[in-house]
């Protein structure tokens, strides 16, 4: 028989999705670890592997204490072992959690700054995972350069642990690289930090970020779930992601085409939102949320009658069934002026012709004097936008680590000189007539 593994890490226990409603019961982090145990034990999982951050210290911490508790007694009444490593966000509250209950089948793997190595004898077979954790905040260096394990059996599988900043030459979080991983005798590294699921590398051995298996953000794109496991063998082990998040954020791109009016924008939008919301039902049935950010381009006339139909569509829930709410949070608006010849205007040195090229610029990922300033005048309003008090709920789960500003400004600096020259060349046909 072949050994089960569910595998995940930044799990946040204690955190909420963003953007869905606050009172809905599926959108705390703690209903897909309780999915998670269930789960294993429903269906005979042999052990779970966590990366770290599973628990949250900076949100609802006995909350998320207590779901963590909860779910590591059962899984070891269930005789199901539990091996973690701590991340950034646990590496002060993981131990004492692991301290007080002392189960078992659990356990912290790589305290103290040292790398460690435990077996696991399940009914299915053996094997042997290698872990370390974070014991501070920042990480500023690579834990695998201290990789000294020298007692792991080559006949025996073997997983590694780590919460890291992979690909990285400097970080706070554990900076990695693929070479780092390679000739430790692990088949497969399981990693924790980034929270967007992906195989990074399978060439000597297989290196995985399982994602976080709860969306949190619209940051958190596609499907989020654990990985599940399949090791029949030292070089035959298969993984698969498993569909469990509730809260799911989707990017839609949407061509209006050249639309009559907004009626007309509006319909395209809600036909399309339509179409894909009944595509991933199909794969995901239990979907609770579904969040949209959607881009909508084309050409269009007057620009600022969409203003009233980004508040319309980001206001209400466009679909709303017994099983499944679905909203849009953003409408980008990446419609061109219709009618408007860029190439010709950019060749004037009126504010029309200013605008048209800037437009040119952004659009080809090009840079003037112009769009520097304002860029750096953006970026300057974001930062006190984010830092001042009054705003601070808004932006708890900012990361600035995690966010590409430069291309947020450049996309915000896009939309407005649309907008812009759409009202400018409006005026001054009205001017004219
Ligand atoms: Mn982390």
């Amino acid at each position: 028989m072949a050994v089960k593994i569910l595998a995940t890490g930044d799990i946040h226990l204690g955190k909420r999705s963003s953007d869905v409603p606050e009172d809905a019961r599926e959108i705390a982090t703690k209903h897909t670890w309780n999915r998670m145990v269930d789960y294993a034990i429903d269906t005979g999982i042999d052990a779970i592997l966590l990366s770290g951050d599973i628990v949250d210290q900076d949100n609802k911490f006995f909350e998320a204490n207590k779901a963590l508790e909860t779910g590591c007694e059962k899984l070891n009444e269930n005789n199901i072992a539990v091996c973690m490593v701590a991340g950034n966000h646990d590496h002060d509250v993981l131990p004492e959690v692991i301290k007080t209950r002392n189960f078992n089948n659990v356990h912290l793997l790589g305290t103290n700054g040292k790398w460690e190595l435990k077996t696991l004898n399940t009914q299915n077979g053996g094997i042997q995972i290698a872990g370390w954790s974070f014991h501070a905040t920042y990480v500023p260096f690579n834990p695998l350069t201290k990789f000294n394990l020298e007692n792991i059996n080559p006949d025996i599988p073997a997983i590694g642990l780590l919460h890291a900043d992979y690909g990285m030459i400097s970080s706070n979080y554990a900076p990695v690289q693929e070479q780092d991983f390679f000739n430790k005798n692990i088949d497969m590294w399981i990693l924790g930090h980034i929270h967007k699921p992906g195989l990074l590398s399978d060439t000597q051995c297989k290196i995985l970020y399982p994602g976080s298996p709860h969306a949190l953000s619209s940051k958190e794109s596609g499907k989020h779930g654990p990985l599940l496991l399949t090791i029949e063998g030292k070089n035959n082990i298969t993984h698969e992601w498993l569909d469990f998040s509730p809260v799911r954020y989707e990017k839609l791109s949407i061509d209006t085409g050249t639309p009559e009016s907004v009626n007309d924008i509006r319909s395209i939008i809600v036909t399309a939102l339509n179409k894909n919301v009944g595509n991933i039902q199909k794969t995901s049935p239990n979907l609770r949320y579904l969040v949209y950010d959607i881009e909508i381009t084309g050409k269009f006339r007057e620009h600022t009658l969409v203003d009233s139909l980004q508040q319309e569509i980001t206001n209400e829930a466009i679909i709303e069934d017994s099983n499944l709410t679905a909203s849009v949070r953003k409408l980008h608006n990446k419609l061109k002026p219709a009618g408007a010849k860029l190439k010709d205007l950019a060749k004037q040195s009126s504010p029309a012709g200013i605008l048209a090229d800037t437009i040119l610029k952004l659009e080809n990922n090009e840079t003037s004097p112009f769009i520097e300033d304002l860029m750096e005048k953006w970026k300057k309003k974001q930062k006190e936008v984010i830092s001042a008090k009054t705003y601070s709920t808004l932006f708890h789960d900012y990361d600035p680590d995690n966010t590409d500003i430069d291309n947020e400004a450049r996309e915000y600096l896009l939309e407005t000189c649309n907008h812009t020259l759409d009202a400018l060349l409006l005026q001054t046909k009205n001017a004219q007539s």
